[in-house]
Order: C-alpha cells, then sequence, then structure tokens
C-alpha cells in the first residue's frame, strides 16, 4: 500500500504540467480532468517542459521549453526563450487526439464566400470584399454532423494592420447544422472604426482532453496587446473552456 502510494507520488512529480499556450502567453491547463485558467499568483518555473506545436490541423513537433516567467511590464506567464520560437498554439500534454478528418477549405470556395458576403451585408459592410483566410470542415463533437470554421478577413499582413485602408474587418465564424438548416455563430468581429483593430486567426483544431470532442484555440491580438481561447462545439452547445491575455 505504501509502496504503491510512493510511487504514484512518484509518477505525479515527474510528469510535467499541461499548459496550453499561445503566443508564448500560458492560456489554460488541464488538471484533474478539468480546464481551469492560469491563477494570477502561479510562481514562475525553470522545470523543463516538452510541448507540442500544434498547426491548425496537426500536432507537428514537440519543443523543449526551459519553464515559464512571470512578466512584470506586462502581467501574464510566459513560456522562457525567444518570443518568436513560441509564435503559435504549444500544448504541455500528451500527443493531442485527431479523432475525424480535419480538412481544410479551399479559400475560394463560393458558398462559404457567399456566408461572409451576407454577413458583411448585414453589418452594412456591403462594399468590403468578402475573402477566406483560412476555414476548416470537421465534424467537431463526433455526432456525424459536420461543422465548419471560418476565419474571413481583409487582412493579409497582421504586420500592417494599422496601415491597411477602410473596410477592413475580421470575422472569425463557426457555421453548424441544425435540424438541417445551417446556422451562423459569430465568434468574433472586428472592423474599422472600432477603438481597436484586431488580428484573429484559428490557430488549431485538436482533441487536446482526449474526451474525443475537438476543442479549437481562437486568438485576437490587437496593438501591443494578445488573446486566445479554447473553445468546444459540443451537442448543440459552445463553450469557452479557458482564456487569458496580455499587453498594454
Ligand atoms: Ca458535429
Ligand atoms: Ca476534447
Amino acid at each position: 500500500m505504501i509502496a504503491a502510494t510512493s510511487l504514484g507520488l512518484l509518477m505525479l512529480a515527474q510528469s510535467q504540467r499541461a499548459f496550453l499556450a499561445n503566443d508564448g502567453l500560458l492560456i489554460g491547463e488541464w488538471r484533474s480532468a478539468q480546464w481551469v485558467r492560469i491563477a494570477e499568483d502561479l510562481k514562475g518555473s525553470e522545470e523543463p517542459m516538452t510541448l507540442w506545436k500544434l498547426e491548425p490541423t496537426q500536432a507537428a513537433s514537440s519543443r523543449e521549453c526551459k519553464g515559464f516567467f512571470v512578466g512584470e511590464g506586462v502581467f501574464g506567464h510566459f513560456l522562457r526563450g525567444e518570443p518568436a520560437e513560441w509564435k503559435g498554439t504549444f500544448w504541455g500534454g500528451p500527443k493531442p487526439g485527431y479523432p475525424r478528418p480535419i480538412q481544410p477549405l479551399p479559400r475560394d470556395s463560393k458558398p462559404h464566400l457567399q456566408v461572409i458576403s451576407q454577413i458583411l451585408r448585414s453589418k452594412k459592410m456591403s462594399k468590403a470584399t468578402p475573402r477566406i483566410e483560412a476555414g476548416y470542415r470537421v465534424d467537431l463533437d463526433g455526432d456525424g454532423v459536420q461543422e465548419v470554421l471560418l476565419h474571413a478577413t481583409t487582412m493579409t499582413d497582421p504586420a500592417k494592420m494599422f496601415m491597411e485602408k477602410k473596410g477592413r474587418y475580421g470575422l472569425l465564424l463557426l457555421r453548424v447544422l441544425e435540424e438541417g438548416k445551417a446556422r451562423n455563430i459569430e465568434l468574433e468581429f472586428t472592423h474599422d472604426g472600432q477603438e481597436l483593430f484586431n488580428a484573429l486567426s484559428i490557430d488549431a483544431i485538436a482533441d487536446l482532453d482526449g474526451d474525443g470532442v475537438y476543442e479549437f484555440v481562437l486568438s485576437s491580438d490587437y496593438y501591443q496587446g494578445q488573446s486566445a481561447r479554447l473553445m468546444q462545439w459540443n451537442k448543440g452547445r459552445l463553450r469557452m473552456l479557458v482564456d487569458n491575455a496580455a499587453g498594454a
């Protein structure tokens, strides 16, 4: 009994924490079978971690990280190392699952360009150009019906986000089928005239917690700031699992 307990503790000590990071910022953690936010009082750590680099549709590779630190000027918990090294989504848990195919959509997909066009019209932006930056068709929750995740934007280069012309927008959209009818769920919309224009993206789709339902990571970066969230579509319900932001 004692031996078994010691062994359990030993294994616990050796297994690293399952942090999710986006653009170097810790977004949340999978702990005791649930998603938890990063506690403000979490201390920095020099414990090495092996992190999966998540591309939108696959776990590309794993990489060693020398722990994380707590930002001072900009509060948040950040992966140690060069920021450029941690651009994108990284995951410290077990290798993610990909239980169903994730099919990238062609950027000239006519029906989806029409959907974007309709949404822009409904927002009185009928002059803005419908443009797909990225899109994925995937059965997120495994109910046998496919959903579509779309990122539409006029912004072709995030580095030039403040120099672009009028009529710019960014849209993150989840399109689901309900009783045979398509429904658009707007995840985020940013446009000209707002105080902050955000650079949006769909960073990763993966089953991180191993329950057979996909999670997806969305990010929204603004001038001198960043934010990201982990979401899930399951049984007709959209849930935000964890999120975090850091910036000036
Ligand atoms: Ca589905
Ligand atoms: Ca999952």
